[in-house]
């Protein structure tokens, strides 16, 4: 089984508007709401792609309970913890004029968590953990959240002995390399600040990703945006790069790639074939409209057009 946690979910609101300017009165002409943060969006994938998963973390008031009725929908398991205040909105507005490429991202804050909180949550992280294959956490820490709580909530479902997908930035994955996860996805800035880079070339980001490796990190993918990703699996670097595609909407295509590497995890397949199969979900994410939502059909189109260079 796969335990996604996202321990600041949040309604994800999609915004379809024609020619969005900021300062003057925008309607929209379309408006999907789905479970969001980076953790349900990978929660989503994975039910998608029939994998066994369990979503949990922080909810909290009328928004939180809005996000469990629309799991309960899906028929996703979940197992979050209550807290005080309101889980958050994150808008994703999409600009038609500009193409769909143009997505302007509004991301709430989201509700500030005590430390009473931080316990039930770390008991709750013991207990998916040791029935898991994989967990995975994602996005960003919610306000009252010690900086360092990913690096604990990390070792303890280690201790469980699941294998622990990190995606996150800043100084919350800074400090949760220290409990070092098996698999991280820094972007191109965040690999640049661990090799103390501030636009890393790519001879820079394969030496971070290196160094990662050396460090315990067993596998770090750094995204390239639509020209695919650089990736390390134990000291050996690979180059994936998907065919072009008509995107739709790229928010939560990382996601959708964290996913498919857990489900590859659960599957047992070789680095390779799931560098391969998560590029290839992350590649269909970006052709549906849907913030976290796959085309099973798409996948199997894009499969055998990724290619995958050992560098
Ligand atoms: O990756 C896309 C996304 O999950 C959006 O759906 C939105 O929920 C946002 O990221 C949240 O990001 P954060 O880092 O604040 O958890």
């Amino acid at each position: 089984m796969i335990t996604t946690v996202t321990l600041n979910a949040a309604i994800d609101k999609s915004y379809w508007i024609s020619g969005f300017k900021a300062g003057t009165v925008n309607r929209t002409r379309r408006i999907v709401a789905t479970p969001g943060g980076k953790g349900l969006n990978v929660a989503r994938i994975l039910h998608q792609i029939k994998q066994p998963v369990t979503a949990t973390g922080f909810i909290g008031g009328f928004n939180g309970q809005y996000i469990l009725h629309r799991l309960d929908l899906l028929g996703i398991k979940h197992d979050f913890v209550a807290v005080e205040g309101e889980s958050r909105l994150c808008l994703n507005i999409l600009d038609e004029e500009a193409g769909t490429r143009m997505s302007t991202e509004i991301l709430e804050q989201g509700p500030t968590i005590t430390e009473d909180d931080v316990l039930q949550m770390e008991a709750v992280i013991g207990r998916l953990a040791s029935c898991s294959r994989v967990v995975t956490f994602s996005g960003s820490l919610p306000d009252g959240a010690p900086l360092d709580l990913y690096a604990k909530l990390v070792h303890i479902a280690k201790q469980q002995g699941a294998d622990v997908f990190l995606d996150t930035s800043g100084q919350a994955l800074q400090q949760g390399l220290a409990a070092k996860p098996s698999f991280i996805k820094p972007n191109e800035h965040e690999i640049g600040a661990i090799i103390g880079k501030a636009e890393p070339t790519e001879s820079d980001i394969m030496n971070g990703i290196r160094l990662l490796n050396d460090e315990g990190i067993r596998t770090v993918v750094v995204s390239l945006g639509g020209k695919g990703s650089i990736a390390g699996h134990q000291g050996c670097l690979y180059r994936v790069i998907p065919p072009e595609i008509r995107v739709a909407n790229t928010v939560g295509c990382g996601d959708a790639f964290v996913g498919a590497m857990a489900a590859a995890e659960q599957m047992d397949l070789p680095i390779e074939q799931g560098l391969v199969y998560a590029t290839a979900v992350a590649s269909a994410s970006a052709m549906t409209d849907v913030t976290g939502s796959v085309r099973l059909e798409d996948i199997d189109v894009l499969l055998p057009q990724i290619r995958i260079d050992q560098i």
